[in-house]
């Protein structure tokens, strides 16, 4: 199997740390045994960089109680997330078959599967990391931001408690970090995505808003992403590569 020297900015950088401790009871043990110690193992060219692998726990399964009983996560990681890795892997097979044969009339489906189960896939791998059995309290550089962009840590603890509270249906609460705006933020995600896939870096983007180019081509969408497609400043584009494989 060829491996890509450099990561995907779409790839999770997992940490081997705690991997034997994990690996005793762990599902994603079996899978990273055979992976790059990232979690995710490069694959073939042209098939979208990586092959998404369940990462394990960076914990025991029992190590949240009570707040997280040990069937919960069980299932959760074992099964739930486990979807989202497979599904991940199986949309983005099926669009570089799309690719391969030129049959590009589902690439709107695929792309969906890859929103839900892409976003599913980061987000539970963050949640996992995101947890510890001790708990504890921001320090340093975080600390002060909370404090600047929230007021204190226990107004963005009320905040967030709400947020992810009134999340509308299945979702999460989501604190971020908005690079154009230098802050802090605190979302709500529906589902897991919204068409989005979390932690993507834009590179190019093409605005299909009607206003965008309803008065020239009316109803000729496809004649204007055309056009736009045959003037993009790749040089441009190219310097936003680069910058985001910096953050990865
Ligand atoms: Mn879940």
């Amino acid at each position: 199997m060829m491996r890509h020297p450099k990561p995907n900015p779409l790839s999770l950088r997992l940490p081997r740390r705690d991997f034997l401790r994990a690996a005793a009871g762990s599902v994603g043990a079996l899978y990273l045994g055979a992976s790059s110690g990232r979690g995710e193992e490069a694959a073939a060219p042209g098939s979208g960089g990586v092959r998404h692998m369940l990462p394990p726990l960076p914990y025991p399964y029992n190590a949240l109680e009570p707040v997280i009983d040990e069937r919960t996560l069980r299932l959760h990681h074992g099964v739930h997330h486990r979807g989202y890795v497979d599904g991940l892997n199986k949309a983005e097979a099926e669009l570089q078959r799309a690719r391969q044969t030129g049959d590009l009339s589902l690439v709107k489906h695929w792309l969906r599967e890859t929103a839900f189960h892409g976003s599913g896939h980061i987000l539970h791998t963050l949640f996992w990391e995101n947890l510890s059995p001790r708990g504890g309290e921001p320090s340093g550089a975080l600390a002060a931001a909370i404090e600047r962009d929230f007021g204190s840590l226990a107004a963005f603890r009320g905040q967030m408690q709400a947020a992810t509270t009134q999340v509308e249906g299945s979702g999460w609460g989501v604190l971020g970090y908005h690079p154009t705006f230098a802050s802090l933020a605190i979302l709500q995600a529906e589902k897991h995505q919204d068409l989005t896939v979390w932690g993507v870096a834009p590179l190019l983007v093409i605005d299909v808003w009607e206003h965008a180019y309803y008065l020239q081509y009316q109803n000729r969408r496809a004649d204007f992403v055309r056009g736009v497609l045959d003037r993009v400043n790749w040089n441009e584009v190219a310097a936003r590569y680069e910058r985001a494989r910096g953050q990865a």
